[in-house]
């Protein structure tokens, strides 16, 4: 353990604020909102150059959204009103777009700073502030510290050997450059197979002179059923909004697909079959989210899912062997607990003749060399290497930051053997320091501008109950952390998602704990949990 920290002298006179919001994503974007209009002065940190977080650094080809229209945007009728998207699951442009018409609406920008990268943060116990200090120099102090990074502020690159020495072009999909990359008649490898690789692997097969997909583990992908959307269906379809978001609440995933009640045992073979091909006609997460209720908590209705979804898939690919490698027999593991990720035309592209699959589980990577990547199965020469490997999810963005609590220990030392919190929100050891869509809170299981939202106001309740009962302290107890972590592995356990090395167990990057990082429970039973807290005065914190 660390001695206690001194704060600088000459970052005492930084600028002052009652709160530091790190992240311009929808979480961020919504704090600073509802904090200004609380009466708190607020700084929000962000480090790109523009708003948007997520969509601000992933603008890879064919980046868009998995959440149809209007999950995707705040839920507040002064902003939708007015607002017209062109399809039914938005792509990053159009994303952007929208949080700049947010901004002109709300008049953001005026307390963001961009390109501004948080490097760390030291809590003064003499004044109970937050000194967050910046990667380029500078600090801001704050009495309160709310980090909104989002659940993949932090990519994944694999220690792959030699990767450091090809010479063509090499960009992980999270670090896209902002002015594009052509990829028109060029050799193209993607690693990596999940919704980041989807959705570059279909964009790079229609201009890429060869495409070759350097496949670990098969994705289950869903049918998006993408749509246009015009202005006079949206008219008609913003009747509904109210009630539409007013069920999000009600939905796991915080969505508006109403649950089911039904088990995938109980029906004939016909009805599920009726039901499977419904919720796929539908289109999205639908297929995932509201078939049958036992389809994530039992295996045998898992398998299911997992049949009806191979079925549709197969039928797709022309060469069974390359259909039995992107869809086989055997689940690569139980259906959904991966996230599944939504497709337009990822399995038709493999018939094309400039469309290669390398299954990396019979042909491992050897090594990557100047031209290109080397498998058991032989050299693949390429101009172009995506890295589609993913983040270091959910804790990565926050163990990143140097931040430092009462202890002197890091949020990162702290967390070294699995995350601790309470409510998915606080840690002990660090005062006045909220975090949102993080660890053991819905986050990942969540549709981020419902958590952004959900959360958020209880966020933005506590603090405004603090400052106004004039609390310059709070802090999560150990009791309350071990309280929570019990309820997330009891109900983690009643799941199948423990049964896969995914993101969600931390399971993708090596030597991190495995366990389940998103809450299990449901964004209903989340709200619940929050709501009891705050109606036992905050129980689980110490207010001073
Ligand atoms: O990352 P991933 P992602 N050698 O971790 C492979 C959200 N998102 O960026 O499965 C070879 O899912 C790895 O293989 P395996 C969304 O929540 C949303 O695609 O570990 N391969 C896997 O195939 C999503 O779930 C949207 O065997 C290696 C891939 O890399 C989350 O972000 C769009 C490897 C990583 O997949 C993350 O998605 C994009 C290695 N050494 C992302 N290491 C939308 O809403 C890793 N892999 C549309």
């Amino acid at each position: 353990m660390k001695t206690q920290p001194t704060v600088p002298p000459e970052i005492h006179a930084a600028e002052e604020v009652d709160v530091v919001v790190v992240g311009a994503g929808f979480t961020g974007l919504y704090q600073l909102h509802r904090l200004r209009q609380l009466g708190f002065s607020v700084r929000l940190l962000e480090a790109g150059a523009d708003l948007g977080g997520i969509w601000y650094w992933n603008c890879y080809p064919g980046a868009r959204v998995d959440t149809h229209v209007p999950m995707y945007e705040f839920s507040s009728e002064d902003l939708w009103r007015d607002w017209t998207w062109t399809e039914r699951f938005p792509a990053w442009d159009e994303l952007r777009r929208y949080f700049h018409y947010v901004d002109q609406k709300l008049d953001l920008s005026r307390d963001i700073r961009f390109n501004t990268r948080v490097e760390g943060a030291e809590f003064d116990r003499d004044r109970n502030q937050w000194v967050v200090s910046i990667l380029d120099g500078g600090a801001v102090r704050a009495r309160f510290l709310v980090l909104c990074t989002g659940f993949a502020a932090k990519p994944y690159i694999p220690d792959i050997a030699g990767l450091e020495r090809f010479e063509g072009v090499k960009h992980h999909t999270a670090w896209w450059p902002q002015d594009g990359l052509d990829m028109t008649d060029k050799r193209v490898g993607v690693i990596g197979t999940g919704a980041s690789g989807v959705q570059v692997v279909q964009e790079a097969a229609r201009v890429a002179a060869q495409l070759t997909v350097f496949q670990r583990t098969p994705i289950l992908a869903l049918a998006m059923q993408q749509c246009s959307l015009d202005e006079a269906t949206q008219r008609d379809m913003k009747r509904d909004y109210p009630a539409r978001f007013a069920r999000r609440r009600e939905s796991f995933g915080g969505f508006d697909f109403h649950a089911s009640g039904k088990s995938a045992l109980e029906v004939s073979p016909e009805e599920r079959a009726a039901i499977y091909e419904a919720s796929w006609a539908a289109g999205g997460f639908s297929f995932w989210a509201s078939t049958f209720y036992d389809v994530m908590t039992n295996l045998q209705a898992n398998r299911t899912a997992y049949d009806f979804w191979r079925e549709k898939v197969q039928a797709r690919i022309r060469d069974p062997k390359l259909a039995e490698q992107l869809a086989p027999k055997e689940p690569p593991h139980p259906f959904g607990v991966k996230r599944p990720s939504l497709e337009q035309t990822y399995y038709d592209v493999f018939n094309q003749d400039n469309v290669r699959l390398v299954n990396l589980k019979a042909t491992p990577i050897l090594e990557i060399t100047p031209s290109g990547v080397r498998t058991a199965e032989g050299d693949c020469e390429l101009d172009i290497l995506v890295l589609a490997t993913g983040f270091d999810a959910v804790t990565g963005g926050l163990t990143q930051i140097d931040i430092r609590g009462v202890e002197g220990l890091t949020l990162k030392e702290k967390w070294a053997k699995g995350a601790r919190t309470h409510l998915g929100m606080a840690s002990a050891g660090f005062p006045n320091l909220l975090f949102l869509y993080g660890p053991q809170s819905p986050s990942g299981f969540c549709n981020g501008p419902t958590c952004a939202e959900l959360q958020g106001d209880w966020v933005v309740e506590f603090l405004g109950r603090m400052r106004d009962a004039g609390v310059s302290r709070f802090e999560a107890t150990t009791a309350a952390e071990q309280t929570w972590k019990d309820h997330v592995e009891v109900v983690g356990a009643m799941t199948l998602f423990p049964l896969a090395d995914s993101w969600y167990m931390g399971a993708n990057i090596p030597g991190k704990p495995r366990e389940l990082l998103n809450y299990p429970g449901g964004v209903p039973l989340y709200l619940q949990m929050c709501q009891a807290s705050a109606d036992k005065g905050y129980e689980g914190f110490v207010l001073g």
